[in-house]
């Protein structure tokens, strides 16, 4: 088989890479080790900024998105039971967020896919990228037992945090910088109606919490648990009850609770390789960069990566240019680092880190200080509903 692209992963970068080349008529083939259904059986993302709905828009995949996905002007912030508003829309000159699952973009992706009658390989066994630092790559693997190889131009890493990609690089070639926090955070998925139309981030002596939703019947909580506990310790009721403990009294009196649907712990790091590309093979998304879901980046940094290569790929393709795949690396790292240092800030700021330390009184004051007014308000607002795409020239 021959390509243009090869991209390895079935996630949300790798899909909408995918669906974006297909609109400019580069050819591109995917393959994901799993069955759909299990890609589409994960739990996780829900705040989609701007600039994303954007690139679905571009790539002819928005339609649902901006049916059922809720626009969001403002977000909460709780500490110690005071609400503080952040005012996204006043604050960033018009910008908001959209509500809409990382289920549901998985879903519009994969439906437009195969409506187009692109190539897709799911369940393929032992996916290696080959000679990447030539220009001729490959990718080989198996399906039902037979050994394929797809002859391409480039390969896209998308395969996530445990892909193949990322430890086919050479060993001296990557440096890899790692937090890894404390806590992770348990998440409740429930059909039942969310405790405000906002979602509420909560700073409490009892630890972190988050309020959120998929839609007016769904609901989506969070709260910090230690790094050594166990899903299977946590019952429904137990998770309510520490909920409740940890939300404002006026939202624990409202909270409707119900059984959970789903249930999980995600544990929280900070992880970054650079450089996010060997050859002509580029990382993109949880291939390439890790951070806490604190600051909503980590499925938007995927797309972010995908927006760069696009773009970059476009103009190789269509203009000639020769210069621009060697820059991929360099452009998508400025927006990555942004995003995880955001996450780190708002990690650090709303935790608790389990120490009754000086650390924890500066965090203290931290946020204190930035929710206090308009102009440091705006800091956090610009960030959450995600800093500009670099230019490509
Ligand atoms: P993905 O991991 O989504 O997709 C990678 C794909 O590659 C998978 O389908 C996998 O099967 C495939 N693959 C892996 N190895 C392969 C191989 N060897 N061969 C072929 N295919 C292979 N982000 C937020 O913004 N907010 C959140 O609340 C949030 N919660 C999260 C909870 C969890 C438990 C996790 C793990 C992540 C969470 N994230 C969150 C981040 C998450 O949304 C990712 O950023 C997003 O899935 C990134 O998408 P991809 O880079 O496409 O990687
Ligand atoms: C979610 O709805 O899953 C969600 C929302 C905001 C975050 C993280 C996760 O910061």
């Amino acid at each position: 088989m021959k390509t243009q692209v090869a991209i390895i992963g079935s996630g949300p970068a790798g899909l909408l890479l995918g669906q974006l080349l297909h609109t400019q008529g580069i050819d591109n083939i995917i393959l994901d080790r799993v069955s759909p259904g299990y890609i589409l059986e994960r739990i996780r993302a829900g705040v989609i900024e701007q600039g994303f709905v954007d690139l679905m828009k571009e790539a002819g995949v928005a339609e649902r998105m901006l049916r059922e996905g809720e626009v969001h002007h403002e977000v909460d912030i709780a500490v110690h039971e005071e609400y503080h508003t952040i005012n996204l829309t006043e604050l960033t000159g018009g910008k908001s967020v959209t509500v809409y699952g990382q289920t549901e973009i998985t879903h519009d992706l994969m439906d437009a896919r195969n409506a187009s009658g692109q190539i897709s390989f799911y369940d393929a066994k032992n996916v290696t990228p080959h000679d990447m630092k030539s220009d001729k790559p490959y990718v080989t693997f198996e399906k039902d037992g037979e050994k394929h190889r797809i002859d391409c131009d480039y390969i896209a890493g998308c395969d996530g945090s445990h892909g193949v990609c990322r430890p086919s690089i050479p060993a001296g070639v990557l440096k890899e910088y790692e937090r890894v926090y404390p806590f992770g955070w348990l998440g409740l998925l429930s059909d039942t109606p969310p405790v405000d139309y906002e979602l509420i981030y909560v700073k409490s002596d009892e630890g972190f919490a988050l309020c959120s939703k998929r839609s007016e019947t769904r609901s989506r909580y969070y709260v910090q648990v230690p790094l050594d506990e166990k899903v299977e310790n946590w019952s429904d009721d137990r998770f309510w009850e520490e909920l409740k403990r940890r939300i404002p009294d006026d939202a624990a009196a409202r909270l409707v609770t119900g059984p959970s649907i789903e249930k999980s712990i995600a544990p929280l790091r900070s992880f970054v390789v650079e450089p996010m590309q060997y050859g002509n093979m580029f990382l993109l998304g949880d291939a390439a960069h890790i951070v806490p879901p604190t600051g909503a980046k980590g499925l938007n940094l995927a797309a972010s990566d995908v927006n760069t290569l696009y773009r970059i790929l476009v103009k190789t393709y269509k203009e000639g240019r020769k210069d621009l795949t060697a820059r991929y690396s360099e452009i998508a790292l400025r927006r990555v680092w942004n995003g995880v240092r955001f996450s780190w800030w708002m990690t650090n700021m709303l935790h608790h880190f389990y120490r009754d330390s000086i650390e924890d009184k500066i965090r203290d004051s931290e946020i204190s200080f930035f929710l206090a007014c308009e102009h440091r308000r705006r800091i956090l607002a610009e960030q959450y509903v995600g800093l500009p795409y670099e230019e490509i020239v």
